[in-house]
């Protein structure tokens, strides 16, 4: 099997250090845990950013300062922002770190209930980022979190929006989504196309349980922060490191060596950038 691209979400938009003292806010926070995530196994940051209070932002300067400042600490890491966001931004608003010209940015390919609000992302709008990412030579990963949503980026793809091979991220375990079971998991992987690479997050209590299946189907895996704040039942992870070295020492278990940045970037064919 490939080597495991292990992904790091280090912070996200919408958890807190009222939930988990560990949520990275500032800048330096934020390249810590990206440092920690990266030397216990992780080759990609998935990269939200708040300001100083906790408020999620995509404001561009503050993606730029939080970029520079991962980047001075583990300069081979792969950076892949959100163009989620949070909840009620506008695509413009969401859309600022794809002016930074990242290497792979995310692209929620459809509307659903995302907890008791609506994530909207019409095929209008779906349209302007693909075409905004193909700009700015960004790859996309299709983040899922329904079949449906597997065939809203395919038909994308033949329209000539997303190219060929694809990147997805199968997200369950959203409340409003597709609950976090092995089941859907399968049957999800089974409706990509053959050249597809692919991820798995569970989010909440799943995270360990989704990887371990997905890192046993060939899939790679996400954690951190953003889907899950727990190491075990009623025990907070201290940093996205510990939730990096425990899926790192399950892939050890199922026999699923490490990619290191370099080798992630070749297997999601991800065009190389002078930084
Ligand atoms: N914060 C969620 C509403 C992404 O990063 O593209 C959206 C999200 C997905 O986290
Ligand atoms: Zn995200």
């Amino acid at each position: 099997m490939e080597k495991l691209i292990i992904t790091a979400a280090i912070c996200g938009a919408e958890v807190t250090k009222k939930m988990n003292p560990a949520v990275p806010y500032t800048v330096s926070e934020i390249a810590e845990e990206a440092r920690r995530s990266h030397d216990m196994g992780a080759s990609i940051i998935h990269l939200h950013v708040r300001e100083d209070d906790g408020s999620p932002t995509q404001d561009k300067k503050r993606f730029r300062a939080c970029m520079d400042a991962i980047r001075k600490l583990c300069p081979d890491l792969i950076i892949l922002p959100s163009t989620g966001g949070a909840v009620g931004m506008s695509a413009e608003e969401r859309l600022q770190p794809t002016e930074l010209m990242p290497e792979i940015a995310t692209l929620d390919c459809g509307t659903f209930n995302f907890g008791d609000e609506v994530f909207e992302n019409t095929i209008p709008m779906l349209k302007t980022f693909c075409d905004r990412m193909k700009q700015n030579g960004i790859k996309p990963e299709c983040e899922v979190f329904e079949k449906g949503h597997i065939d809203t980026a395919l038909f994308l793809r033949r329209n000539g929006y997303i190219d060929a091979p694809t990147q997805f991220n199968i997200v369950l375990g959203v409340p409003g989504a597709s609950n976090g079971d092995v089941r859907t998991l399968v049957f999800m992987a089974d409706s990509l196309p053959q050249d597809a690479t692919w991820c798995a997050t569970g989010v909440g209590k799943t995270q360990f349980e989704i990887a371990a299946v997905a890192m046993l189907m060939g899939g790679n895996v996400r954690v951190g922060f953003e889907d899950n704040l727990y190491l075990e039942k009623g025990v907070l992870a201290d940093s996205n490191g510990r939730l990096v070295e425990k899926v790192a020492s399950i892939a050890k278990i199922l026999g699923r060596e490490i990619a290191a940045p370099a080798e992630a970037r070749a297997i999601l064919n991800l065009a190389s950038r002078s930084m």
